[in-house]
């Protein structure tokens, strides 16, 4: 549970990060029409959450850069009719007393009382062309306050991209966002030990993604993070492969890349594992080094290390090993400065994780790759997808795709391993196949 009180404080300190006559406007995430009447299920927009822990469609929150750094909240009307039909709402005395906003509004009263926020600032931030219905709101309100220039109104006069900043609190994690996220990374794990041990009964990809989902929300995990990734042989060397309706072939390899989500925070793990229980010759080569690689790139992390470091690390070992199975030829320097993996691995080494799965924050800051710092959370995820469709490589690599992905806290020391729990060497997949 995150308090109400850090809720109060990351609105305070984001306020105290803006210019002086700033301000800034956070809007809710809407419901969205899947098909007839019929909504997706909600999910709150991950800045929104972030600085309000409110988890009502048709919101607006803005922050005034002033002494008090006020709180204003737009929000749904209590309604008992509505509410008899689509549940409870907070309403303007419970944003009040329950979120500790200074002001609260209905949100039918946004063009009205917008303007009257807006008129003497002289910066208006907010997460620029993310957002065209905002972005009218704001135009209104813009164009209602023009029209009282003679009578000596100030208008804003800077539209500034309120993401970097927001982007920035959000990459380093506190206590209890960390909480949350071991939270669901122990659901997490739970949920690919389960669809290990439950392989050898299943016929299809869909089977196993229904396991992994059934463990996901039997433990509180009420969203998966992300469409989960369950591709059997070849389906496992496309990346992010999610039909997950073909057979599951003895024999072949299946990646599963799956992630629950707690209480908005993700976890995103990947395992590589036999559909019969045992890996074949080849596909323990393969598995094997990919391993190794990833090891090697956990290890590695801890403050101060460039964001880039891992991916170098990594990328040494895959080619190296890539030599010693004959699948590459020539000197490992010039292969890796050639680029000659790349029809093998194609992507980066993860990516930073939190309220979203490639969650915000910028990886390079003045041109440079940025170092690593304590609180922020990354993914370690190499991988190895050798497609029949590859020129030159030998038969019996075909169709081996193997990913490997682990969730990592980087500490004042080191670093934490979120998603430890979960077996990855080979004999360990294999004894809990065989349970
Ligand atoms: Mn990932």
């Amino acid at each position: 549970m995150i308090s109400q009180q850090e809720y109060q404080t990351r609105r305070n300190q984001l306020a105290k990060k803006l210019p002086e006559g700033s301000i800034a406007i956070i809007p809710a995430a809407r419901e969205v029409l899947r098909n007839g009447d019929a909504h997706y299920r909600f999910r709150q927009d991950s800045n929104f959450y972030y600085l309000t822990g409110f988890n009502e469609p048709d919101a607006l929150l803005v922050l005034i850069r002033d002494e008090s750094s006020q709180s204003i909240l737009f929000s749904r009307t209590r309604n008992p009719a509505e509410e008899q039909w689509t549940g409870k709402r907070l309403g303007q005395d419970g944003a009040l007393s329950e979120l500790g906003m200074h002001a609260a509004f209905p949100i039918g009263s946004v063009a009205e009382e917008l303007p009257k926020l807006l008129s003497g600032k002289s910066a208006i931030y907010y997460a620029l062309a993310r957002n065209p219905d905002l972005e009218k709101t704001i135009m209104q309100s813009l164009v209602t306050l023009k029209g009282q220039v003679r009578r000596g109104v100030k208008v804003p006069d800077q539209l500034c991209d309120l993401e970097p900043i927001l982007g920035e609190m959000r990459l380093f994690k506190s206590d209890a966002e960390l909480d949350l996220m071991r939270r669901a990374a122990t659901i997490s794990v739970k949920a690919h030990e389960q669809a290990m041990r439950r392989c050898k009964h299943l016929e299809h990809e869909y089977q196993l993604e229904a396991e992994l989902i059934y463990e996901f929300s039997r433990h509180g995990c009420r969203s998966v993070a992300y469409d989960p990734i369950v591709g059997c042989g070849e389906n496992a060397c496309i990346l992010h492969y999610t039909d997950n309706n073909k057979p599951l072939h003895r024999g072949s390899l299946v990646l599963i890349d799956a992630g629950g989500e707690y209480e908005n925070y993700a976890a995103d793990i990947t395992r590589t594992f036999p559909v019969n229980g045992k890996f074949s010759p080849e596909q323990k080569s393969i598995y094997e080094l990919v391993l190794k690689a990833q090891k090697a790139g956990i290890a590695a992390v801890k403050p101060g290390l460039p964001w880039n470091a891992v991916q170098q690390i990594m990328i040494r070992i895959l080619t190296e090993g890539l030599c010693a199975l004959g699948i590459l030829q020539g000197d490992v320097d010039e292969l890796v400065a050639k680029e000659a993996y790349k029809p093998f691995y194609m992507h980066n080494s993860g990516h930073w994780l939190g309220l979203d799965v490639h969650d915000c924050g910028l990886y390079k800051v003045h041109g440079e790759w940025r170092p690593l710092e304590p609180g922020m959370v990354l993914t370690v995820e190499p991988g190895l997808y050798i497609s029949s469709t590859i020129p030159g490589v030998d038969k019996r690599w075909w169709d081996i795709g193997v990913r490997i992905e682990d969730d990592v806290v980087v500490t004042k020391t080191g670093h934490e391993v979120l998603t430890a729990a979960l077996p990855v060497d080979v004999d360990e997949i294999e004894a809990l196949m065989r349970d």
